[in-house]
């Protein structure tokens, strides 16, 4: 019988996620491999996920690679931070590849017209007025980043304030723009590439100490995959050029504020980008 590729793809559980594993999905099927998907993952059961082998390859964030999985202290430039996680991963069995201008960092919201009202424009600023007005500001966040040391604690810890656990209200991801939008908060976590900071007046405060580094979408996949099909990193190489920041975002709202599929956005995008046969 015929040689069958087949191969794993692994995704997180927010919308930028579903769209890039479903392009890598596509683009894989489209170059004759059979592929399995397992998405909807936090970030820790998916890098478990790619330790077991359950899942062999993922768009992973250079930040949350060094920073979340391995311990290692946060590195602020893109390319610096792509060499450091190859090599740490690399005695892992873990090999990244195919880094893209995608930066999707963790940012601090409020609405913009509170902003202005408050005279808040950079976390400092909030970290100023929330210990001036103690249990007034309230934040949403999921639970993920409410506990990473790139999250929560570590924003409280480098600029000097802390929400009270009655002011913290942990939700699922996304439920977190529509909670400051209406304002249930007056504060909340986002991922900068989300289209919905934008679309609900809602606006990143200046990270004015250099808290979050960058974190770059790239490959990740288990180095023994990467070695038996080394043609995926050139298959998926003219896509991880041509996506940035800009572009993700313009992808994100497809699916979230205008309804789309998941599906229609990637193939389509390909399609235009001259990306499948
Ligand atoms: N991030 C921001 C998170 C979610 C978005 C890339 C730092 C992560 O998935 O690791």
């Amino acid at each position: 019988g015929g040689e069958e590729k087949e191969v794993t793809v692994g995704a997180k559980n927010f919308t930028e996620q579903f769209i890039l594993a479903k392009m890598a999905e596509i683009m894989l099927e489209d170059n004759d491999f059979q592929v399995d998907m397992v998405d909807n993952m936090g970030s820790t059961a998916l890098r478990q996920a790619l330790e077991s082998g359950e899942v062999e390859l993922t768009w992973e964030y250079t930040g949350t690679g060094l920073i979340t999985y391995n311990g290692e202290d946060p590195i602020a430039d893109g390319e610096e931070a792509f060499e450091a996680i190859s090599d740490i991963d690399a005695d892992q069995g873990i090999t990244w590849a195919n880094m893209s201008d995608i930066d999707n960092a963790y940012t601090i919201m409020m609405r913009e017209a509170d902003g202005e009202e408050k005279g808040i424009s950079s976390i400092s600023d909030l970290a100023e007025y929330i210990n001036d007005n103690p249990g007034e500001m309230t934040f949403a966040t999921d639970a993920e980043f409410g506990n990473r040391g790139d999250g929560l604690p570590g924003v409280e810890e480098t600029y000097g304030f802390e929400f009270g656990s009655d002011q913290v209200n942990e939700m699922s991801y996304g439920l977190n723009y529509e909670a400051l939008a209406n304002e249930e908060v007056s504060s909340a976590m986002g991922h900068a590439t989300d289209s919905r900071i934008e679309e609900y007046d809602l606006f990143n405060l200046e990270d004015d100490q250099q808290f979050f580094p960058s974190y770059h979408a790239a490959l990740s996949m288990r180095t023994e995959v990467y070695e038996e099909y080394p043609e995926i990193e050139e298959i998926l190489q003219p896509l991880s050029e041509e996506l940035d920041t800009e572009t993700m975002m313009g992808l994100n709202y497809q699916v979230d504020i205008e309804d789309e599929s998941v599906d229609e956005v990637a193939r389509t995008y390909l399609e235009e980008n001259g990306f499948l046969s």
